[in-house]
């Protein structure tokens, strides 16, 4: 294994700044064990107060699992929330970081060793180069998405949004995408994400390159277009360093499913999560959970009922109901608390996955080889759930829309989780996905080649 100190005698160090919510910060904790492993000196930039407790409990686990890291404790300075035109506390949180970075030159600047490297998360694209710039310090972005959603990105400030001629958006090498699956807020008018997404897009080429959890098996061809001036010219370097890799600092102290699981047959159970950023109304949980119980298999299925989960007080009697809940636990495991989703997923006893097409869970998915039946709820979910149709990993069904304005019956749920159960071609293409990630983590794999090649870079 390289180490980050042998060829110019000082520690890479690396910077690392997250913004809110899991789906950010699980990824950057995966990256940053790496560079650990590589002997990297490592300042994680954490923000106070973080809008969820599944974030301050991640960060505490990750901190004592390596006290070696230098926590850079930066506290959000407050933001009036009549400005950013959403209610979303995490586009509110992206916005109030973004206002705030001006307060992290200082402590910056006073890190030494310096910094080779500031890796921001894409959604601090502007804010970051301001820093980066003014302390002349190579600048990375970690993309938490797919490829196809970068290259979406990337070309969104060229795009038409409000030609009323066409409802596609045609993207140089890619194709065409419906203005119905983009990211929602894009369609609306002085909407802060759209306006971070906008501002940020536009300056992507002022990057020293961009960090991506992709890998060739599932978008070498989305990878190659953006890296050879077909998507638009002059982009920094992509760089797929994914699959990232699940680590045990994750491991939720709460009580595991994973017992249950160990006394039931290979593939007979079907998980369902819709991630950390939604909660799912009450209408719905419930056709959700008469199509599981219609299904036939058993399920493990974790249940948010509330956006930030500090509001969640609710037991799951209360929001199921009696009856409802008497028949779901006869044949199933129903949860309402944070799990080791990369345990369950890599249990033997998973054959499928009701997912939300969140990216860091579809790259989970397809290290474990588990096929996905996709039902995006909201941002850049339904662009990954129309690749992982295309790609074989899962299967999606249009008509179900977006999660958060339609009500799927539970008839229509059971059905489809049948068919995903019982799809030969689905499992196959899957397990060809498992054998494809675990090639590019091992020792001289692509992953591994990627990140040495970055520190080789950052170190010289
Ligand atoms: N996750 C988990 N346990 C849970 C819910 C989520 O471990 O109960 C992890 C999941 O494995 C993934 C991340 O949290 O790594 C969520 O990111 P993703 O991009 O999938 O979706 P988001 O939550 O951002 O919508
Ligand atoms: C989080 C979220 C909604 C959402 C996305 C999130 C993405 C990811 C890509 O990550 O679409 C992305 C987000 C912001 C940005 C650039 C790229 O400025 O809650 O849609």
């Amino acid at each position: 294994m390289s180490s980050s100190d042998q060829s110019s005698g000082h520690q890479t160090h690396v910077a690392l700044f997250p913004s809110a919510g899991m789906g950010h910060l699980v990824p950057f904790l995966r990256l940053a064990n790496t560079l650990l492993r590589h002997n990297c000196k490592l300042t994680l930039i954490t923000s106070h107060p973080p809008v969820s407790s599944a974030e301050s409990h991640l960060i505490s686990r990750f901190l004592s699992a390596f006290p070696q890291v230098n926590e850079l404790k930066f506290h959000i300075l407050p933001l009036d929330p009549s400005i950013a035109n959403s209610d979303d506390p995490f586009f509110l949180q992206f916005e109030a970081i973004r206002r705030s970075v001006h307060v992290l030159n200082s402590p910056i600047s006073a890190l030494s060793p310096p910094l080779s490297a500031f890796v921001c998360d894409v959604t601090l694209i502007s804010s970051g180069l301001l820093l980066a710039t003014t302390l002349n310090i190579p600048i990375y972005a970690l993309f938490t998405s797919s490829a196809k959603m970068l290259s979406l990105f990337a070309y969104y400030p060229f795009a038409k949004m409000s030609d009323p001629s066409t409802d596609f958006i045609r993207i140089p090498a890619i194709g065409s995408i419906p203005k119905t699956s983009l990211p929602p807020p894009l369609l609306i008018n002085n909407s802060i994400f759209g306006k971070i997404f906008a501002q940020d897009g536009q300056r992507i080429k002022e990057l020293n390159g961009i960090l991506i959890n992709a890998m060739d098996a599932i978008e070498g061809d989305t990878l190659t277009a953006l890296n050879t001036g077909k998507v638009l010219n002059g982009l920094p370097p992509v760089i797929p360093i994914g699959p990232f890799l699940p680590r045990d600092f994750e491991n939720p102290d709460a009580k595991s499913p994973i017992k249950w699981l160990d006394n039931l047959p290979p593939r007979s159970v079907v998980f369902a999560s819709f991630g950390s950023r939604t909660a799912t109304s009450r209408d719905q949980i419930k056709e959700i959970g008469s199509g599981l119980v219609s299904s036939g298999y058993r399920f493990l299925w974790v249940v948010k009922d509330k956006v930030v989960d500090k509001e969640d007080k609710e037991g799951l009697e209360e929001i199921m109901g009696e009856e409802l809940m008497k028949k779901l636990t006869e044949k199933g495991m129903v949860l309402k608390e944070w799990v080791n989703q990369q345990e369950i997923l890599g249990h033997r006893a998973v054959g499928g996955f009701i997912c939300h097409c969140g990216w860091n869970s579809v790259m989970e998915a397809a290290l474990k080889g588990v096929p996905i039946l996709a039902w995006p709820q909201i941002g850049d979910q339904m662009i990954n759930a129309e690749l992982i149709a295309k790609k074989g990993l899962g299967m999606w069904v249009e008509e179900w829309g977006w999660g958060q304005k339609c009500l799927v019956k539970g008839e229509e749920v059971g059905g489809r989780i049948k068919e995903m159960m019982e799809s030969e071609a689905l499992r196959k293409q899957a397990a060809k996905f498992r054998d494809e990630a675990i090639k590019a983590v091992e020792v001289g794999g692509s992953c591994d080649k990627a990140i040495q090649g970055l520190i080789r870079m950052w170190s010289k």
